[in-house]
């Protein structure tokens, strides 16, 4: 593929009017008779041609205003459609006839089928392979859609929009149509058809209109549907609440399908969703699965204004709607749940995912400036990164101010397709305030790094932070600007209260928020009566790295006192992460691996602490993953001496807190029937984390076998038997678990992923032979997503030993395996791919083995663009 420049972006042509679509629906030769209604825009060239985007199609006729166009006035390409001759200012009509096969669509963009039910995905290009069209996001236009189709097997034939009517057609099929009022580009377009049970229920709009709520299912799991409507209804009324939007259709419909590329699909009036984040119940799903169904109906019912209603003039400005939506999920999930677990967790995964990627070969701006396959700019930088930009912009402008920003962008552009600098304006105008080089979030790649010094003058009753800040070097980008950097600080005096100065010099601070905005700031305040201990980046305020050199004490003095909750979490996480690569170190020399008292003090003091909820308990006793480590120390990896230093400082803390853990155990048993709410899955992880750490301090399995036994949901199973599998992987106990599990849930693939990811995170050198095994287990399915991803993916993603092995047979079989998949599923091997993202941190025998690996793969024939424009980047 080539190279697309954003310097490049200039309006279409001609303005498309109307799109009216007519699907014969058939397996294996579904016929799309696709009207369009064009003009030619204003000033532009008389003799240009219209270029309609296509990919993989077969076309059968061609009409310029019903009459046949002549052969010498078109061409068909591989990816195009060029007319010529076509008027210079009237409308005209284009009809388009193409053949597809739905069955065959192994790509899973476009119209495909999945488990006998039709069904589309458009996002990003995926409509040029239903018809040619101008493909992309800032063609606007009003859709009816008519769906054809035999009736026994589709009773259920479903598109964007209001329902218009339908009829049977005599001949074993019938036909439905459906309008949608809301001019949008082609990547919402959606068609769904097949025998689907649903769930009903309604919403009344803020000012009275009446909205019907459907969610289709496979037949007999509507009643795993329930927690997904109720999750959808407390969007609608959030959104009104908060945002002050209200839902536009009569009806708002969603479809859960068990194959999809993506986790689900914002289609107006029509969301398409990956069935993993629709289906839930207490025996099959964990409290995890049930927050990621409630964060993601949300994300997607929420892109109806942000991406909708208004949407992206091109893909560059992707995270307009995905920044802004994440942004707006976190805000739902953190209004339904406790703000600062939440918090916690979104920091975590931030850095576990978006900070690795900023700091390797694939690092890109929020806002990126080129792209050979967008598929693969679906990425955390994208949307999380992008999400705590937005949120950077409510704590730079003030709530208020923010919301008065929102509502401009909603007013000023409902309707339009526009840039982040549309968006930004939006701010600036509402506020006055001039956030040029705050844009800089959007433009420049790299997690910007503060290095923060400060000293205390007693007689001046004075204290001083020094900072700097460096944005280091990416891919295209090697010199970079200073930043506005919005770094919300506490000054602890030693009883834990919190120091008022007089006066703040050296920066413009409010309330809390420090604005950094050159290379190097000295800021000074007055008024401080004793040395105080700085929290750094309460509310994890910017997205950066904090170097600062503070001791356990002063840590623990912030895990005691800040008043704000997130901080105390990163100060104590802070500590483990300095302890745990250092206890690498010592692990890889063959040193005694020493656990710092203090941290041990730190996490048993919370653990223990019952003014503090449970979840923010089991935040604190989760310690740093491998891969957090391995971030940590930055370079020259050793994935097995960070695994056995690591199980080291955590047999340390298991040996130590032995009582409270089984205290919390007996403490957070809940009991009565399940309830998926935030305070009883908090006391599920608190209790489940608790076990982790006595399951690990005992040398016998009983205890986990036990919690196996005794589990009535999946969140207790699922932690049992991973506690069984990872600590005991050959014992006689963990295979019968393994085996009664498998058993209870072989006729569930959402259950059965939960046991191959189980199995493939199990430490250690051997688990790839084991990886390797289950891919030819009858449940494993390759032309499945989830299955792929579950086991292959978790595998590479979430294995550091496993996947690390010395010998690099780990990524010879990943390069196997991403050439396999390639062909079939381009979206899904690029993806798996990026796994390998951090190789260059890797040591060195074990980097020249994945940069092989690599290699080979940028060598096979045929790559897809999607896999090719990953691993040249990944190399480059
Ligand atoms: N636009 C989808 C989402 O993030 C992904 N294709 O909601
Ligand atoms: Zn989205």
């Amino acid at each position: 593929g080539q190279i697309i420049h954003l310097e490049d972006y200039r309006p279409t042509d001609f303005v498309l009017e109307r799109v009216d679509l007519t699907f014969e629906l058939d397996p294996k030769e579904t016929k799309v008779e696709a009207r369009l209604i064009f003009h030619r825009r204003e000033g532009v060239d008389a003799a240009a041609p219209l270029v309609l985007d296509g990919d993989e199609l077969t076309m059968t006729g061609l009409l310029l205003d019903q009459e046949e166009v002549p052969t010498a006035l078109y061409d068909v390409a591989d990816d195009t459609l060029t007319i010529r001759g076509l008027p210079e200012t009237a409308p005209f009509e284009i009809t388009v006839t193409t053949l597809l096969s739905p069955e065959t669509n192994t790509k899973l963009m476009g119209l495909y089928r999945t488990n006998n039910v039709y069904c589309t995905q458009c996002e990003a290009e995926g409509f040029r392979r239903i018809t040619y069209f101008p493909d992309r996001p800032d063609v606007l236009a009003v859709y009816t859609v008519n769906i054809i189709a035999e009736k026994a097997t589709a009773p259920l034939l479903l598109s964007n929009g209001n329902y218009l009517g339908g009829a049977d057609m005599g001949d074993g099929r019938h036909f439905a149509a459906w309008f949608d009022p809301h001019p949008k580009p082609s990547y919402l377009f959606a068609l769904v058809a097949g025998d689907l049970g649903v769930v009903e229920d309604k919403f009344t709009t803020a000012s009275g209109r009446e909205v019907a709520l459907k969610i289709y299912v496979e037949h007999g799991k509507e009643p795993r549907a329930a927690y997904a409507m109720d999750a959808l209804k407390r969007s609608m009324k959030w959104d009104e609440e908060v945002f002050g939007r209200e839902y536009d259709l009569d009806i708002f419909m969603i479809v859960a399908v068990s194959d999809f590329n993506m986790g689900a699909m914002e289609n107006k009036g029509l969301n398409v969703f990956n069935d993993k984040y629709v289906l839930a119940d207490p025996e099959t799903a964990t409290d995890t699965d049930y927050a990621n169904i409630e964060a993601i109906i949300a994300h997607e019912y929420f892109h109806n204004w942000t991406g909708n209603r208004i949407t992206c003039r091109d893909w560059f400005q992707l995270c307009l709607k995905e920044g802004l939506t994440v942004y707006r999920d976190h805000e739902f999930s953190a209004d339904m749940r406790s703000r600062a677990v939440k918090r916690i967790a979104e920091v975590r995964h931030l850095k576990s995912e978006q900070f690795p990627e900023d700091a390797g070969p694939l690092a890109h701006p929020v806002r990126p400036t080129k792209y050979r396959e967008i598929n693969n700019f679906y990425t955390t930088t994208v949307y999380e990164k992008g999400s705590e930009v937005t949120r950077m912009i409510a704590t730079v402008l003030g709530r208020d101010l923010f919301k008065k920003g929102m509502d401009l962008y909603f007013d000023r552009h409902d309707g339009q397709a526009v840039t982040i600098e549309d968006f930004i304006a939006c701010f600036e105008d509402a506020s006055g305030r001039d956030l040029g080089q705050f844009s800089l979030w959007y433009h420049q790649a790299g997690t910007p790094l503060i290095t923060a010094s400060g000293s205390y003058d007693a007689a001046k009753q004075s204290y001083t932070l020094s900072l700097e800040q460096t944005v280091p070097a990416t891919p295209g980008q090697s010199a970079k600007k200073p930043m506005h950097i919005p770094l919300r600080v506490g000054l602890l005096l030693e009883d834990g209260s919190e120091a008022k100065p007089a006066t703040v010099s050296g920066a413009d601070v409010m309330a809390d928020v420090v604005h950094l905005t050159e290379r190097r700031q000295t800021v000074v305040f007055s008024g401080v009566p004793s040395r105080p201990v700085p929290s750094f980046n309460r509310g994890f305020s910017a997205p950066i790295n904090l170097h600062i050199e503070q001791s356990a004490e002063d840590r623990a003095l912030i895990a005691r006192h800040e008043i704000d909750l997130f901080a105390r979490w990163q100060a104590l996480n802070a500590m483990a992460l300095d302890n745990l690569a250092k206890a690498a170190v010592q692990a890889r020399s063959g040193q005694p691996i020493a656990c710092d008292e203090a941290l041990i003090g730190g996490l048993l003091a919370a653990a223990g602490d019952e003014r503090l909820e449970p979840a923010f308990r089991a935040q604190v006793l989760s310690l740093p993953s491998e891969a957090d480590i391995a971030r940590e120390i930055g370079r020259d990896n050793d994935p097995d001496a960070i695994q056995s230093g690591r199980q080291a400082i955590l047999s340390a803390i298991a040996a130590s807190g032995k009582d409270i853990f089984t205290r919390l155990l007996g403490e957070m048993t809940l009991s009565g029937p399940f309830r998926p709410d935030a305070a009883s899955a908090g006391r599920r992880a608190l209790r489940n984390a608790a076990l982790s750490y006595l399951v690990y301090g005992d040398d016998r399995p009983e205890k986990a076998v036990s919690a196996f036994r005794s589990a009535n949901n999946m969140t207790d199973l699922s932690q049992a038997l991973t506690l069984l599998a990872h600590r005991f992987p050959d014992a006689e106990e963990t295979l019968d678990a393994l085996a009664t599990f498998k058993k209870r849930f072989a006729d569930n693939a959402l259950v059965i992923d939960k046991w191959f990811a189980i199995q493939a995170t199990i430490p250690g050198a051997s688990t790839l032979e084991r990886v390797k095994a289950l891919m030819s287990d009858p449940h494993f399915n390759p032309s499945n997503p989830n299955r792929v991803r579950s086991l292959v993916g978790t595998f590479a993603f979430s294995n550091p030993t496993g996947f690390n092995r010395a010998d690099g047979e780990g990524y010879r079989f990943l390069a196997r395996q991403i050439l396999e998949i390639d062909p079939r599923n381009p979206q899904l091997a690029a993806r798996i791919l990026t796994s390998m993202r951090s190789w260059r941190s890797l040591e060195q025998v074990r980097a020249n083995h994945a940069q092989e690996a690599l290699k080979e793969i940028a060598g096979a024939a045929n790559l897809s663009a999607d896999v090719s424009d990953i691993v040249d980047r990944m190399l480059s």
